[in-house]
């Protein structure tokens, strides 16, 4: 497939309400669009950075330098994803700018085709089960209000961001108030360390199917260490930025649980590899997410139906993050949401929509 040209275009989409976690609070989810363009057509990526390096190195400002400096001046001008991969190889780092434009190239090149990212992949099922996460809340009343609104909606699993002196009071309110069968699990983004073992065994008492990313991203032997001193399973997030990371915390016994998330590993070719790699050696998967609009959002709801992902996902539905989505929202029922059938994507951006959300654009002729 030939390549004319990318646009980059940077979006601001206001949150419905503040999301919290132990890294920082989000009001606006400010992101980066990617574009490419072809005499045949046209393919979309989310950029899934944050404006801030806090969550990971990568930030908006970085991800568009990347991308216009290396990542697009390296496209050969006839390109599909697996190419888009090698040539992005060289460059270090920057998975979250490497995994939009792979992205892109991937739609553009299966809208050509007609053949549906799902399809592509290789879905097992037409719908998947979706959770929420919930971010940490001035008090517990507030939070059981939030759950109890999201367990109402229908979501079929819960995640509560937590910190130190916000883990066990919140675990414990939302367990007591929900019960036994409400399918429950936590993230603390990287906010404690091995020293907190005993605090974190404590949530061993809750039933939770996992805690995810507790300690540094770097820590991977630590959390081979904490993961036998708890009950709970540890899940890794942060730490595993390719299929060779999955290897050595498998490996290591570092994580027995995986979040799979395209941009953090550089896209959805090396999502399918970690995927594959965690069925073969029995590890559980689930898909990630990083407040998407619906164009990121169409990609995992289709990796999320490969028959690896065995728990459900954060891949919750366009109105718990946008009064208005990009594209047609993401709506859920009986607690799934469905994998679009059209080619790429199966979602387009709504014209109307994206120009008013619309904070700068830049052309980046091939
Ligand atoms: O750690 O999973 C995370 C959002 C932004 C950055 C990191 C994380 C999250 C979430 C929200 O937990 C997941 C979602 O609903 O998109
Ligand atoms: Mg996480």
């Amino acid at each position: 497939m030939k390549i004319t040209g990318i646009e980059l275009r940077r979006i601001a989409m206001p949150l419905r309400s503040p999301f919290r976690t132990s890294f920082g609070v989000e009001t606006t989810r400010d992101v980066l669009l990617v574009r490419v363009v072809t005499p045949d057509g046209e393919g979309w990526g989310e950029c899934v950075a944050m404006s801030e390096p806090r969550y990971c190195s990568e930030y908006v400002d970085g991800a568009a330098d990347v991308l216009r400096r290396f990542l697009v001046p390296a496209l050969p001008a006839v390109a599909d994803a697996h190419a888009v991969k090698r040539a992005m190889k060289p460059f270090k780092g920057h998975k979250m700018a490497k995994a939009a434009l792979e992205t892109a190239v991937l739609d553009a090149q299966l809208r050509a085709s007609g053949q549906s990212f799902g399809g592509y992949l290789g879905a097992a099922r037409d719908r998947v089960p979706c959770g929420v996460s919930v971010g940490i809340m001035d008090s517990v009343p507030e939070l059981l209000d939030a759950v109890g609104g999201f367990v109402d909606e229908g979501y079929l699993r819960v995640k509560l961001k937590i910190e130190p002196g916000w883990d066990l009071a919140p675990v414990r309110a939302v367990r007591e108030r929900f019960g036994d069968d409400l399918l429950l699990q936590v993230d603390a983004n990287a906010a404690y360390t091995l020293a907190h073992a005993r605090q974190l065994a404590k949530l061993d008492a809750f039933d939770l199917l996992l805690v995810e990313q507790p300690l540094a991203d770097d820590d991977l032997v630590q959390h081979a260490a904490l993961a036998k001193l708890l009950r709970t399973p540890v899940c890794l997030d942060e730490s595993i930025e390719s299929a060779e990371d999955a290897a050595a915390a498998i490996t290591l016994g570092a994580a027995s649980v995986i979040n799979i998330k395209p941009g953090r590993v550089g896209g959805y070719l090396e999502a399918k590899a970690i995927h594959d790699l965690c069925v073969a050696h029995g590890v559980p998967v689930w898909c990630g997410g990083m407040l998407e609009t619906g164009l990121g959002r169409a990609a995992n709801v289709a990796l999320a139906a490969l028959p690896g992902f065995s728990l459900p996902g954060d891949t919750s539905a366009s109105g718990r993050y946008f009064a208005t989505d990009i594209t047609e929202p993401f709506e859920l029922a009986d607690g799934h949401l469905d994998v679009p059938t059209g080619a790429g994507l199966g979602v387009d951006p709504l014209a109307e929509v994206l120009e008013t959300v619309t904070t700068a654009r830049e052309w980046i002729r091939l």
